[in-house]
């Protein structure tokens, strides 16, 4: 907030005696108890608001450093976040952390005990959810003006369950006990319209400025959660709308006559816009309140965006000066026609004025390579929902198609292939397009992702706009992931390069190579390692009841479960690993644990039925005396980033193994290689330059790079030549349809069988083979403890690139020209 207020005085102080004077008399005053009568959520609640209380002290300071210096903000719009829990990373950047323990202590309680009551909002899916946080996270540690805007979903991601093994989704009611983190800002809330009608205005000759009269009304309300930069002052924001009825919506006309549900009838359909998060990864099917969403929060944003830069600054011309918009991925593209009709209709632009300021606001994000997860909603819906927002498509459209028939002369084909609007039996609007063409700069999130969108998805805008395309490869915030999920590692770290500096400086990681060879240093690295094991085979143990051995290699795959990820491909390795241990029981074999995580969308049917196979095959290869020896299968439910935070410090493999070309990163990879496991992979999204930096000899690469399996494609794919043709692969599909995992039910599976026989989309058939070898390269690797340790060294050693706070550099230099604004100290 840039609001101008009298300069805040402190009312916190930072001494261990204030904060715990203040704890006390938060409990008293706040929750209205006493130490000796306080729950758990009593003591929880109490140490969250006071820890909170420190960040709303640097909070106002930013607000008063931002409000002198008007600087140029960054508005993230993102329809999700992924922020994980907060409570110990409030602690950790308030410094405040080594007063919980001892405090608590005194007072009998333990800070684990609390932190089971420490919510995670999982407003968000997976990885675009979780980038979002990590690059909040680095704009505020690297004192950049910032707010990002999202969605108050009241209900988040599902909470997974499984029921004989089967995903089970039960909803998210994660503000149930009130979150202590977010502050309502009431004062902010916004007005927003939907479906109407326009009429044109009778002094625009042109009929390109028009005044549309909405048919519903809608009220948006703000709150914002804190987000604190480590080692630093700034504190900036994310403000998340919540839909409520506008005043009128209460029909007291029907209440009178006694139809009382039917009174609140429109106050239901109001709050209906942001009651849940849509639950789909990449499958989007068109559905009208998920638009509504979208509208919602671009234009509840875009208000209070031009109400922010009115605080300081008048005029259009400033604008864009003033204010850079990011849009994560598509999801928020309506924000562009939102921008021209505010200046066209309300404020009286000219409509090529506000084209140049639209344009010069935007930038947008892709995340994806996978044609079907381009989104396109049907021009009847947007008439409808949105009828001024589909007359101004049509007229940027009809501009850019004037551009690209000057570029282009008579190519009527380039033409159709680049429209905004796909034509066919239902017309659609492209919301890529839409997001290229208003946009300054484009970006891919990885090398490889950004090639393939300018070589392919995005080809024609590439060529007509090479300078548009930028590639940001992503990146994940060491803070979290390292610092907080893997202390012990950490502190090793520390204590070998000298100090903490390398939190906010990734690349000192390189200070650790020269050590890789040291066999005290290796030794200790591998003390921290089984430590991690030993605590997540605990929590596995609590969970699934399956005991796992902390000196087995631990193979972890933890993301979104979705064919072209290729979950399948790793299940047919276990299979393998289980048939080759049933055929000779007397052979040594490497002990492994592999650990499934993740989700798949409640209509994705396939991906669920691959879910109740992993679990299936668990239940076989846990419960089989001679393969539990060597193999434990275990899929802890509900993958989430609190999850990620236990799993990933214990790995030692990471298994990144899509089909080259189709994951357009991956940031787990980057997790996973921080925390020194190695990974196994294919050339794709970020792996490459993964690969690059730890070396080939660190890394297992497997399978056909893009340009071989855009060749199989092409030639024919056929998986059951590759069935047919290696008997390991034979026996291991053989495995699934004879019914082995289902109690000798030959039916259960067999849509399994048949989609691996059949298509094989993401062609996990033709990589088994090199998947398997490798993986064999990896069980030998391991027999030689030195020479893993060493390569895990070096993983960590050579990941300081995959720091989001190198990402959030690599923005403000090539897209957001956005200085830093350093915030006083108290
Ligand atoms: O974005 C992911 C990509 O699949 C990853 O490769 C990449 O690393 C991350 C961050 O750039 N995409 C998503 O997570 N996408 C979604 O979650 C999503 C959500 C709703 C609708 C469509 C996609």
């Amino acid at each position: 907030m840039t609001e101008a207020r009298p300069r805040p005085r402190r009312t916190v102080g930072d001494s261990l005696e204030e904060f715990e004077r203040d704890l006390i008399s938060n409990l008293y005053y706040q929750r209205g108890t006493t130490i000796e009568s306080a729950s758990g959520p009593d003591g929880y609640h109490t140490l969250a608001v006071t820890v909170r209380d420190r960040l709303v002290d640097r909070y106002a300071r930013t607000a008063a450093a931002h409000y002198a210096a008007n600087p140029r903000f960054v508005y993230y719009l993102s329809a999700e976040y992924l922020l994980g829990r907060q409570l110990r990373q409030n602690l950790l950047y308030t410094d405040t952390e080594r007063w919980v323990r001892p405090i608590a202590e005194d007072l009998g309680v333990s800070p684990e005990a609390l932190e089971v009551y420490d919510v995670e909002p999982g407003l968000g899916n997976g990885g675009l959810g979780r980038l979002a946080a990590c690059l909040m996270d680095s704009m505020a540690t690297l004192d950049i003006p910032a707010v990002g805007y999202g969605i108050r979903y009241e209900f988040g991601i599902f909470k997974q369950t499984f029921r004989d093994g089967k995903q089970v989704e039960r909803p998210d009611d994660w503000t149930f006990y009130g979150n202590p983190w977010e502050f309502p800002a009431p004062d902010d809330r916004q007005l927003v319209g939907f479906y109407g009608t326009t009429v044109a205005d009778p002094k625009d000759p042109e009929n390109l400025r028009r005044k549309w009269t909405p048919g519903e009304t809608v009220r948006g309300e703000p709150s914002h959660m804190l987000v604190p930069g480590y080692g630093t002052q700034t504190v900036n924001i994310i403000r998340l709308w919540q839909a409520r009825a506008s005043r009128e919506s209460f029909d007291l006309a029907r209440f009178g006559v006694g139809q009382y549900v039917e009174a609140v009838d429109d106050i239901v359909r109001a709050e209906n816009i942001s009651k849940v998060l849509y639950p789909d990864d990449s499958t989007e099917p068109g559905r009208e309140l998920r638009l509504k969403q979208q509208y919602f929060l671009v234009a509840c944003s875009l208000r209070d965006i031009i109400r922010r830069y009115r605080l300081r600054n008048s005029g259009w011309e400033g604008f864009a000066d003033k204010v850079v918009i990011q849009l994560n991925d598509t999801h928020p593209v309506m924000a562009v026609t939102e921008l021209m009709r505010l200046l066209v209709d309300e404020h009286g632009l000219g409509w090529d004025e506000a084209w140049g300021i639209t344009r010069r606001t935007f930038n947008y994000t892709c995340h994806t390579l996978l044609p079907e997860a381009l989104e396109t909603w049907p021009v009847q819906l947007l008439e409808r929902l949105l009828p001024r927002h589909m007359e101004i498509v049509y007229a940027i459209n009809h501009f850019f198609l004037e551009e690209v028939r000057q570029a282009y002369p008579g190519d009527e084909d380039v033409v159709r292939r680049m429209s905004i609007i796909q034509e066919g039996d239902e017309r659609r609007v492209r919301m890529a397009h839409l997001a290229v063409v208003g946009s300054t700069a484009v970006n891919g999130v990885a090398e490889l992702h950004t090639k393939l969108l300018a070589g392919t998805t995005l080809h024609d805008f590439a060529q007509l706009w090479p300078e548009r395309f930028h590639n940001v490869t992503n990146g994940v915030t060491p803070r979290r992931f390292l610092r907080m999920a893997n202390p012990a590692l950490s502190e090793l770290i520390t204590e070998m390069l000298g100090d903490e500096g390398w939190l906010t400086d990734l690349e000192r990681l390189h200070g650790l190579g020269p050590h890789a060879d040291d066999p005290a240093f290796r030794a200790a690295w591998r003390d921290v390692k089984r430590h991690n094991k030993a605590g997540l085979a605990a929590a596995v143990e609590r969970s699934t009841g399956v005991l796992i051995d902390p000196d087995a290699l631990c193979d972890v795959m933890i993301k979104r479960f979705h064919e072209y990820k290729r979950q399948q491909l790793k299940l047919l390795h276990v299979i393998t690993m289980m048939n080759r241990i049933r055929a000779d029981p007397q052979a040594t074999y490497v002990p492994r644990t592999v650990l499934f995580g993740g989700k798949a969308a409640p209509g994705y049917h396939a991906m669920k039925l691959l879910i109740e196979l992993v679990n299936a095959v668990a239940g076989v290869v846990n419960t089989d005396p001679v393969v539990s020896r060597y193999l434990r299968v275990v899929f802890p439910a509900d993958y989430n980033v609190t999850k990620a935070q236990f799993i990933i410090p214990a790995a030692d493999l990471s298994e990144q193994i899509s089909l080259a070309g189709k994951e357009a990163s991956g940031t787990g990879n980057m997790k996973l290689a921080l925390n020194g496991a190695l990974t196994i992979g294919t050339l794709d999204g970020a792996n490459i330059e993964i690969r690059d930096r730890v070396g080939a000899d660190n890394f297992f690469l497997f399978g056909m790079d893009t340009p071989a399996a855009t060749a199989l494609r092409r030639s024919g794919y056929s998986p059951r030549s590759f069935y047919e043709a290696d008997f390991e692969l034979r026996l291991a599909v053989d495995t699934i349809a004879s019914g082995t995992f289902a109690k000798g039910d030959r039916d259960v599976f067999a849509p399994v069988v048949d989609a691996m026989l059949g298509r094989d989309e993401y062609m996990a058939l033709a990589d088994y083979r090199s998947y398997v070898d490798c993986q064999d390269t990896v069980a030998e690797a391991w027999t030689d403890p030195d020479r893993w340790t060493r390569m895990s060294i070096l993983n960590t050693a050579r990941c300081g690139f995959f720091s989001s706070d190198r990402t959030v550099r690599e923005y403000c230099e090539q897209i957001w020209k956005v200085d830093p604004v350093r915030v006083g100290e108290a």
